[in-house]
């Protein structure tokens, strides 16, 4: 049988951008060639995840006071050990851990990427077989090359990201990543164990008719907001209204769907929450950079999420995110507070 030499694996493609770009050293490809490595390691784990005892609670508590799930620590270990044993790598911060890990070895010390990630993101969905994701952020040092990275390295904006992803353990699973130069998407082929591209130059549609959030904290959100959603709600000839609302609960297969299809996905303050319930470094800065560079947009309401300036590790943030023309209909409303 014929191979069809037109579908590029992760590592072709990675390989083919890389000689486009003469003087870059294939660092960054061969980072994404390890991200892929475990996530194809927690794809086996997510997939016989019934069969096995690895559902349910790890008995213990993450520093966002959340109940830690076995997979969670299985998907944690696996990214930080593929980002260790490699070589692109000085040092990772991860949602399931209080502070971030330098690996500080002769080669990782060398080595001008740090990697965020959020390693299970989902959770409560992984114990009822619905999609979850792992999610990461890959920015160049900022401290010396040569030493240890640094706090600094972490704390930086989001729009200083080179490259950013996420992983969807769903129907099938899928990595999706962005660059500057585009977002492109790579299903895995459980045959011969490899993601190859399927969806190629993603542009998210700039608009849809999806609208995704929490609706049980709706009287909990500002009046401008619950004004927002009932607009989603109205027959508008104008908008397409009404909307479809759509909310899984898996941040990754919401923004996912969204993404693909056209829509928005909101995780807005509540009374309770005043930053809202999503990280900064681990959640909303790398799909607010793969949604830009797809041609979305992405706030906390009242900025580009991309230009927070960190101050700590686990900080949360309201968000908004999708297609540009519904975002701009949002921010209509959210101008008059
Ligand atoms: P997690 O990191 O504990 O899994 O929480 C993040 C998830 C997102 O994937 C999802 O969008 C959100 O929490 C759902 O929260 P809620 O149940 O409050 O709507
Ligand atoms: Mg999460």
């Amino acid at each position: 049988m014929a191979i069809n030499r037109n579908v590029l694996t992760l590592d072709e493609f990675t390989i083919q951008e890389l000689r486009n770009f003469p003087r870059a050293t294939g660092e960054l490809s061969t980072l994404l060639r390890d991200i892929g490595l475990a996530a194809k390691r927690v794809n086996v784990e997510v997939n016989k995840a019934g069969l096995v005892d690895i559902l349910g609670d790890a008995g213990a508590v993450n520093v966002q006071g959340e109940d830690v799930k076995k997979l969670d620590v299985f998907a944690n270990n696996q990214f930080i050990g593929v980002l260790q044993h490699g070589i692109s790598c000085a040092g990772i911060a991860s949602e399931e851990l209080d502070d971030f890990v330098v690996f500080d070895d002769e080669v990782s010390n060398n080595s001008k990427y740090v990697v965020m990630f959020d390693p299970l993101d989902g959770s409560s969905n992984i114990d009822i077989n619905v999609s979850i994701g792992t999610i990461f952020s890959v920015y160049r040092r900022v401290s010396e090359v040569g030493k240890p990275c640094t706090q600094e390295d972490f704390l930086q904006a989001g729009n200083r990201q080179v490259a950013a992803g996420y992983i969807i353990y769903g129907s099938s699973t899928m990595l999706v990543y962005a660059t500057r130069r585009g977002v492109n998407g790579f299903t895995l082929d459980p045959s011969i164990g490899e993601f190859c591209l399927s969806h190629p130059d993603i542009k998210c549609p700039p608009s849809g008719k999806i609208y995704s959030l929490n609706h049980g904290n709706f009287y909990q959100y500002a009046p401008e907001v619950q004004q927002y959603i009932q607009a989603c709600q109205k027959k508008d000839k104008n908008t397409g209204g009404p909307y479809t609302q759509r909310y899984i609960g898996s941040m990754v297969a919401d923004v996912h769907r969204n993404l693909i299809k056209g829509g928005i996905f909101m995780y807005p303050a509540t009374t309770d929450s005043k930053n809202g319930k999503l990280r900064l470094l681990y959640e909303c800065n790398p799909f607010a950079f793969i949604a830009e560079v797809a041609g979305g947009k992405a706030t906390d309401g009242t900025r580009r999420v991309l230009e927070i300036t960190p101050t700590t590790l686990h900080q949360r943030t309201p968000f908004f995110i999708g297609s540009k023309d519904m975002m701009e209909e949002l921010e209509g409303y959210l101008k008059q507070s």
